[in-house]
């Protein structure tokens, strides 16, 4: 198939000339000449009331970055991921994330085989095993019950499942400890189980491949560490057990492939931690928060699918973003959760951003000719606001933003809530409408300060406003966000579901593993800096 460039549809061309006229349209204006706009730039489903009023755009943007969707073939390629067709073709696959959330009675074929009750399967397998562990029926190797739980994985095994966790901590079972290790640096490792008792300690290795040197290095040391004190190989199949598709090296290492929990080759890392890989995150919520996560993950899916395009959340925001991306030429977003819980958020979903659509070549192998996937970034806030927000109100970039937040906290305590939620909607209001010097001016300030203390204002915002971070909720938003990349990588016409970027650090690392490792020093052949910093180390590494 050969692609035509986004640039050459209709509707970008349209937009491109459209842009010329309103990019210096202030905010103040558009909802001076307006003032039903903070309503009717607005959509409220799945329990998300969507205010995109406070952007740069107008009805005619609106109409037009919807006929890009249209003529960028958003419905077809989103019908075809559902169907389960081989969409990530530079790995011949099906993409089937929305499969892991179907109910049990739900069809969905891959090679001819109805997928859904097999991923039932592993859900009712995880679910049992939770229950036993929290029942306290499953008992370590001395016949302790388990009260730590701690998961070893990397990248999409890993940046899921500890945000989900912290996202939803308010539902976890609090007898249970859950840590997760992921960095290959033994610090990470060293420091998560210090105070861990072997015999009261489970391990999950989470890794879909069972060979990402990270997680294995650290399963070896989890091994070593829990054998120390339990001194019988058999107190592994106790202690460890898997998330893997790769049943030979999951046994290859010790574990039972009986407590393996299996996903599949259609679900993605980053896509992943509503599949098995969300273990860790079900023995702390119980399988029944973990059934109303993936429940909203669902009901999501189906807005996405069903709902048409100017009321469909993942796609007003694709679009907002696009318009920010290709026409403003925004380099980043920020995401700006007025929720502690959500303080992996941001960093989960620049890896589902930025690994899904940094990419510097489309669908054919052709280079594009326009900018691709953002850089995501941020922090909770408030916290950020006495950061780096300085930059987003006063400085020399465009910084869209996303602020997500809730009507009601999980943890009253005195006026909190209402401080957070007065700073939430400030921001938002300060970011699009500044303040004038004239303004600066009539509340005294002197004519030399002035300068210093405006606001130009019209800096973008997106407001996601849900009820109460809830496991439903928490589903929806992530296949908000997921929705969202899928219809950026469509419209840019990139494969979103690859990553073949992370590949030549990890060859170069095993080249130099032996350079580090090896007793007689190894001849470098690397360039001039590379050698003398691999020389510098091997000087010095051990020198007190
Ligand atoms: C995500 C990527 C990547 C992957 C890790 C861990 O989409 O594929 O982040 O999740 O490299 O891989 P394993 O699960 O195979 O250890």
């Amino acid at each position: 198939m050969s692609l035509k460039q986004p640039s050459q549809l209709p509707a970008w061309k349209a937009l491109a000339e459209h842009f010329s006229k309103i990019r210096d349209q202030h905010l103040r204006n558009l909802f001076a000449e307006d003032p039903e706009r903070g309503k009717r730039f607005t959509v409220e489903a799945e329990g998300i009331y969507y205010d995109y009023s406070k952007n740069r755009l107008t009805a005619e943007t609106m109409r037009l970055l919807l006929a890009l969707a249209e003529d960028s073939g958003v419905r077809e390629r989103t019908e075809a991921m559902f169907k389960g067709e081989k969409i990530n073709v530079t790995e011949n696959r099906a993409v089937l994330h929305v499969a892991l959330r179907a109910p049990r009675d739900a069809e969905i074929i891959i090679d001819g085989e109805n997928v859904v009750p097999a991923v039932h399967a592993v859900l009712d397998k995880m679910s049992d095993f939770t229950n036993r562990i929290t029942s306290g029926e499953w008992k370590g190797f001395t016949g302790k019950p388990i009260r730590n739980v701690v998961n070893i994985g990397i990248g999409g095994s890993d940046l899921g499942p500890v945000m989900a966790y912290e996202a939803l901590r308010h539902y976890a079972n609090r007898e249970i400890t859950c840590r997760f290790v992921s960095n290959v640096d033994g610090t990470d490792f060293v420091e998560a189980t210090r105070d861990l008792d072997p015999a009261e300690t489970l391990f999950i290795i989470s890794s879909k491949t069972f060979t990402t040197i990270e997680t294995m290095t650290n399963a070896r040391s989890a091994r070593d560490w829990a054998l120390k004190t339990l001194q019988d190989d058999k107190a592994v199949a106790k202690h460890f057990v898997a998330v893997s598709t790769n049943a030979a090296e999951v046994s290859k290492f010790g574990i039972d492939t009986a407590n393996m929990f299996e996903f599949w080759d259609w679900v993605g890392g980053r896509y992943s931690f509503d599949s098995a890989i969300g273990l860790s995150l079900m023995i702390a919520i119980g399988p029944d928060n973990f059934r109303q996560m993936l429940a909203g993950f669902h009901s999501m899916d189906e807005h996405f699918r069903t709902t048409p395009l100017e009321r469909n959340l993942p796609v007003l925001l694709a679009l907002i973003g696009i318009w920010y991306n290709n026409f403003f030429d925004a380099q980043t977003v920020a995401i700006l959760p007025y929720d502690h819980y959500l303080g992996r958020f941001p960093a989960y979903l620049q890896q589902l951003d930025m690994e899904s659509n940094g990419k510097h070549v489309d669908l054919d192998g052709n280079q594009v000719n326009y900018q691709t996937g953002p850089i995501i970034w941020g922090q909770p806030g408030t916290n950020g606001q006495h950061a780096y927000y300085q930059l987003i109100h006063q400085g020399t970039k465009l910084i869209p933003a996303d602020f997500i937040g809730f009507n009601q906290t999980l943890n009253p305590v005195g006026r909190h809530h209402d401080l957070l939620m007065a700073n939430f909607f400030a921001q938002t209001e300060a970011l699009a409408f500044g303040k004038t010097e004239e303004e600066v001016k009539a509340d005294g300030v002197a004519e030399d300060q002035a300068a210093h203390r405006t606001f130009e204002g019209n800096r973008p915002t997106n407001t996601l406003l849900a009820d109460r971070l809830t496991p439903e909720m928490l589903g929806k938003l992530v296949a908000l966000y997921e929705h969202k990349v899928f219809v950026q990588g469509t419209i840019w016409k990139v494969n979103s579901f690859d990553q073949w970027g992370v590949e030549l650090g990890k060859v170069l690392a095993n080249r130099i593993i032996p350079e580090l490792e090896s007793p007689q020093a190894q001849e470098l052949s690397h360039d001039s800096s590379t050698n003398t910093l691999i020389e510098r180390y091997r000087q010095r590494r051990n020198k007190q």
